[in-house]
């Protein structure tokens, strides 16, 4: 069993190489992302919470995920849990930490994807451009003004969490300019057959 974080800006590619270790190692997708914008569709007053938090590109508050997460990790899993998109601050690395300790279990790895800016937004609004021509719902997220937002964010909440894990010991980084193949198989080398 192994559990890893995919750390990185918004659309650093954590989703899409989730998405990829779900398919060949039996691993499950914890996607807070996801979490929440099921509890959007769902109608639950959660859902409705966030709504208007997550569409202009802030956080949610670090109480609203860690109790996500929790109900998740209780589910179990047998090839292990792949984090996307959390822990994404200081306080929510400390939930887990926590959590993982009282279920004896522990983060094996953090992978972070390293992207440039100016690559996040072509790869965003390239998204929200391929949702709509394909006449597939736009994420309330993707467009230039909460990109601008969600970078922020991440630079003053989630890049701390850098230097957290470095100091661990834990922390691997991979090029996440790559194609979607190539960093796939930098995952796959860190984490071994
Ligand atoms: P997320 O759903 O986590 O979204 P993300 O960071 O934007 O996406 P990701 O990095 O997964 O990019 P993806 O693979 O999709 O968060 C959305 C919002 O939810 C947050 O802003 C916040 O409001 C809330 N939230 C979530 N977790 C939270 C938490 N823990 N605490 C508080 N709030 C939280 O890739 C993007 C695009 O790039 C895709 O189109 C993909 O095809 C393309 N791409 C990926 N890899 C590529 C590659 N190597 N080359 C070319 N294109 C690539």
């Amino acid at each position: 069993m192994t559990n890893i974080i995919l750390l990185g800006p918004p659309g650093a590619g954590k989703g899409t190489q989730a998405k990829n270790l779900v398919a060949t190692r039996n691993m499950v997708q914890l996607s807070t992302g996801d979490m929440l914008r099921d509890a959007q569709a769902s109608g639950s007053e959660m859902g409705q919470k966030v709504a208007k938090i997550m569409s202009e590109g802030k956080l949610v508050t670090d109480q609203i995920v860690i109790g996500l997460i929790r109900e998740k990790l209780q589910q179990g899993s047998e090839g292990g849990f792949i984090f996307d998109g959390f822990p994404r601050t200081l306080p929510q690395a400390d939930a887990l930490e926590k959590l993982m300790l009282e279920m004896e279990m522990k983060v094996d790895s953090v992978i972070e994807l390293q992207v440039d800016d100016e690559v996040l937004v072509d790869r965003i609004v390239n998204r929200a451009k391929e949702a709509a021509a394909a006449g597939e719902p736009v994420r309330a997220d993707d467009n230039a003004e909460s990109l601008k937002i969600r970078l922020m964010e991440y630079y003053k909440k989630t890049s701390p969490l850098i230097g957290y894990y470095y100091a661990k010991g834990n922390l691997q980084r991979v090029d996440g300019l790559a194609s979607i193949e190539d960093v796939q198989k930098s995952i796959d080398w860190i984490l071994g057959k």
